[in-house]
């Protein structure tokens, strides 16, 4: 192993010069398909993983279950103050655990702390939640009667999670149903096993001091075979998914099909549309930020840009500017902006798109390109251009437009009238992020409104992607209803059950029905 990657693991307490156990129920165990960790930057294997056996997985659920009966009797405050301990031991580990997501992911520095703090601030929201899931106290029509609604625990919570946030998108889920009072089941996805196993041993021994069993917050790597098992088992009370719209639509079939609770956070097709008074120096490193970060690969990640007709000239000759100004480089590197896709599969779905963009007449403006003669290590990394495409025109039911493709290729579409712009936006399928650059609140007020975009995230002045943990994150249409996060998003964490009770010497019945002579 390169000394770049094994500084990181050891001060992770992950020591992959044997095959690692990826599996904790309480226990590490793990004696399924091996999956290999590879770093995307170099192509170096970091570690190999014994993934889940099926016996493992029903195991696993089997422990979750016992879990959640001993945490639902725990009290709420009591939780978060686990959940406070988690916090902290996940605050002191910030640095390591975001060199590991930038590792295994690919992600750059800066943004791999990001994660870990979006996962230390959650933590914090569910502390606070964990004195706050009240439930309500409902007039009743009858006399000497009360009703409350109340939120109980719900039971077993699986989290299926992408590769492109491998660390805060559990977080988010984990410290929502661990203050709600469930045990939480991990199905990271295959390809960041390491980040999982770093966040579950921290986690797990912060259970451990607490008394609490480590399946509160367990963990089963693998691939199709093992999601499959977890999303059909009855034992799963809900199942928060992220990934593809294709394999979405598979998990809410099979979810619904057992009566299962769903949560879906499928892809974005985000879109930022920018009208004549925006302030540029704004909007510019917004969209650069939003389209090229991450290499492109958020579900929220700028995809679509659409700018008023008379700025198009401005407003391109300075994001173009940008763009050419980005090299690629190492994540880990602080000086690096622009990282690696994740996979080799992702470079291939770039390519097809760009020679899709190119086939059906667009005008590339900058990048198309994988880069060529890069220096060692990164020569056996998947680094590609950032693209800016021009298409002939806007037709947003074009593959072009309405497909989402996880690389930082942004094309872009030319409009006089905002209401062209909205329509756009609206014109696809998802429904995840869009932005608004404006300084007219007329302009404001039309697309927050009935009439505005019909995402989930409606920003004004502020990118697609980047948001914080305050409000309920998720999207709409076939980005799959889902919210995450905060907001009112805990609600879907607990069961309500709504209770009628008569404190008088009657019993009457609702409505006035008399069931007696
Ligand atoms: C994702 O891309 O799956 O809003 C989540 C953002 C981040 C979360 C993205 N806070 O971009």
């Amino acid at each position: 192993l390169s000394s770049r990657a094994s500084t990181i693991l050891h001060a992770l307490d992950i020591h992959s010069e044997t095959e690692l156990e990826g599996v904790y129920d309480g226990d590490w165990t793990g004696s399924g398909e091996i999956l290999e960790s590879v770093c995307p930057t170099t192509g170096e294997v970091l570690a190999r993983v014994k993934s889940a056996t099926p016996a493992e997985v029903e195991r696993a659920l089997e422990r979750s279950r016992e879990a959640y009966k001993v945490l639902r009797t725990v009290p709420a405050p009591k939780r978060g103050e686990i959940l406070r301990q988690i916090r902290e031991a996940l605050s002191a580990k910030r640095d390591d655990l975001g060199a590991l997501i930038s590792l295994e992911m690919g992600k750059i520095r800066t943004e791999g702390e990001g994660e870990v703090q979006e996962f230390v601030d959650i933590a914090d929201y569910g502390v606070g939640l964990s004195r706050m899931m009240n439930g309500r106290v409902v007039s009743s029509e009858r006399p000497g009667h009360s009703i409350l609604e109340v939120p109980n625990p719900l039971g077993v919570v699986a989290v299926l999670s992408a590769f492109n946030f491998p660390v805060a998108v559990y977080g988010w889920n984990l410290a929502l149903s661990l203050a709600a009072g469930n045990a939480t089941l991990w199905k990271p996805a295959p390809s960041t096993p390491l980040c999982s196993i770093a966040v579950t041993k921290i986690v797990s021994s912060v259970l451990e001091k607490n008394g609490v069993p480590g399946a509160a917050a367990g963990l089963v790597t693998g691939g199709k075979a093992v999601g499959e098992a977890v999303v059909g088992s009855s034992d799963v009370d809900m199942v928060s998914f992220t990934g593809s719209e294709a394999v979405g639509r598979e998990v809410g079939k099979v979810v619904q099909g057992r009566f299962g609770k769903v949560l879906l956070e499928l892809g974005g097709n985000n879109a930022a549309v920018v009208m004549p008074d925006a302030d540029l120096n704004m909007a510019v490193p917004a969209v650069f930020f939003g389209a090229v970060g991450t290499a492109g690969q958020r579900c929220t990640s700028t995809r679509r840009l659409y700018l008023q007709s008379s700025i198009v000239q401005k407003f391109l000759s300075r994001l173009e500017g940008l763009y050419q100004s980005v090299r690629p480089g190492d994540p880990l590197d602080r000086s690096t902006l622009l990282g690696p896709l994740h996979t080799r599969a992702a470079v291939n779905i770039y390519h097809d798109a760009v020679d899709h963009l190119l086939k059906t007449g667009a005008e590339i403006l900058t990048g198309g390109a994988p880069y060529k003669d890069l220096p060692a290590p990164l020569n056996g990394g998947n680094f590609v251009m950032p693209t800016i495409a021009i298409p002939q025109e806007v037709n947003v039911k074009d593959r072009v437009w309405s497909t989402e493709t996880f690389a930082p290729v942004l094309t872009v579409g030319v409009f006089d009238e905002l209401e062209q712009a909205i329509e756009w936006n609206n014109g696809v399928p998802q429904g995840l992020s869009s932005s608004l650059w404006t300084r007219d609140i007329r302009n404001v007020g039309k697309w927050i409104g009935p009439a505005g975009s019909d995402a989930g995230i409606v920003n004004v002045n502020v990118g697609t992607s980047g948001a914080e943990i305050g409000a309920a994150f998720g999207g709409n249409k076939s980005t799959g209803w889902g919210r995450e996060s905060g907001g009112d998003a805990w609600k879907q964490y607990v069961r309500w059950s709504a209770c009628t009770l008569n404190f008088s010497d009657e019993a009457p019945l609702a409505q006035g029905v008399q069931f007696s002579n």
